[in-house]
């Protein structure tokens, strides 16, 4: 049965494009583009059963219960403070050419830097270009999350937030992978504050969610699972081996399972059913969050796994399976053509149809 599905979109995305990223050493044009979430309204579009809605604002208290303020308000201020200082024309995109990493803070003070170099301290690659618009877009893609909460919270079934920029590798002080804000983190600490104490993120993008699994590490109240590609070989290549399983109160509540290349989806159903196992014995009492990218299908051009438009439904149905409302939040996936058809084929999965 196709039950209305609540799709939370604005256009505020549309404004957040980086223009380039460094790709191995090279400029390239961004992967994580405006024509994403375009390619996936218009096919959700064809369907009227996906109802379309605007984002409410939550305000800052929701990002602020994760994210430092030092992150929060450098992101809101960088573009000003770089068209201030002349260090963009308005028109080049920021990216970072020196970072705070563990190695330099080691041993001795580090200097607060200038305001035009201040957003480099939170950032951790150079393929996360900051321009005018991505403040205001990464508030609305949080604003998005929360208000698909705010949906199965009313009694939906089941939510998609088009997220963009999406959310999963920033961290508590730290920006990166086309990600600013935490959006399924920030969804799942909502839940905690409306009274959960057990809820489940499922990250299915092919890129280990390193911000969400640094987020709640230590925390016996969200249980992170998350199915990528090994980071031996894969983005963000620093987290998101099995034996990272939480630590403190959080032990045995961070799972990770690192794929192989060209997974296809048998294997990754495999692999999905144990993940499920896992949050079905955590007995959660909330709304389950998916993380849901789509680079793990076969033709995406960053990645290296298998995947077929069907096999989303089959990972949707699984999921169903655990008999929780679901809200959706949109991370990444990069093959355009095929977005649409593969979040259509996620959510049709995850409502029986
Ligand atoms: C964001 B999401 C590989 C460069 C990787 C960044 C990928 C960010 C993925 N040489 N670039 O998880 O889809
Ligand atoms: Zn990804």
């Amino acid at each position: 049965m196709r039950v209305p599905v609540p799709v939370i979109r604005s256009d505020a995305h549309l404004a957040h494009d980086g223009l380039i990223e460094f790709l191995n050493g090279t400029p390239v044009p961004c992967f994580e583009s405006p024509a994403r979430a375009v390619a996936i309204e218009r096919a959700l579009a064809a369907d009227p059963t996906f109802v379309f809605e605007e984002p409410t604002d939550h305000g800052l208290d929701p990002i602020l219960a994760l994210h430092d303020p030092g992150l929060v308000t450098t992101l809101a201020e960088a573009w000003d403070d770089a068209l201030a200082t002349g260090m963009t024309d308005g028109l080049r995109p920021l990216l970072p050419d020196a970072f705070l990493t563990a190695a330099y803070a080691d041993g001795h003070p580090t200097s607060r830097p200038g305001r035009s170099h201040r957003l480099w301290s939170y950032a951790f690659d150079t393929a996360t270009p900051l321009v005018g618009g991505t403040y205001h877009a990464a508030r609305v893609a949080v604003d998005a999350a929360l208000t698909a909460v705010d949906r199965v919270h009313a009694g939906a079934p089941l939510a998609y937030a088009l997220c963009r920029p999406p959310g999963h590798h920033a961290g508590p002080a730290m920006y990166g992978g086309y990600c600013f804000f935490n959006n399924a983190a920030i969804a799942a600490q909502a839940l905690v504050a409306r009274g959960a104490s057990r809820v489940v993120i499922l990250d299915i993008d092919y890129h280990h969610g390193n911000g969400s699994q640094q987020l709640f590490y230590r925390r016996d109240d969200v249980l992170y699972l998350s199915l990528h590609a090994d980071p031996e070989r894969a983005y963000p290549y620093y987290s998101g081996t099995a034996d990272e399983r939480g630590a403190g109160a959080g032990e045995g509540l961070n799972r990770n399972w690192p794929l192989p290349e060209r997974a296809d989806g048998p294997r990754y159903l495999a692999a999905l059913d144990e993940a499920l196992t896992v949050a079905r014995d955590f007995a959660p009492d909330a709304p389950l969050i998916i993380s849901a990218g789509f680079d793990t299908f076969h033709a995406d051009p960053i990645a290296d796994l298998a995947l077929q438009t069907d096999d989303y439904r089959a990972i949707g149905a699984a999921a169903r399976d655990l008999g929780l409302a679901t809200v959706v939040i949109q991370e990444g996936g990069y093959a355009i053509d095929a977005l649409g058809a593969n979040v259509i084929s996620l959510l049709d999965g995850l409502r029986g149809a």
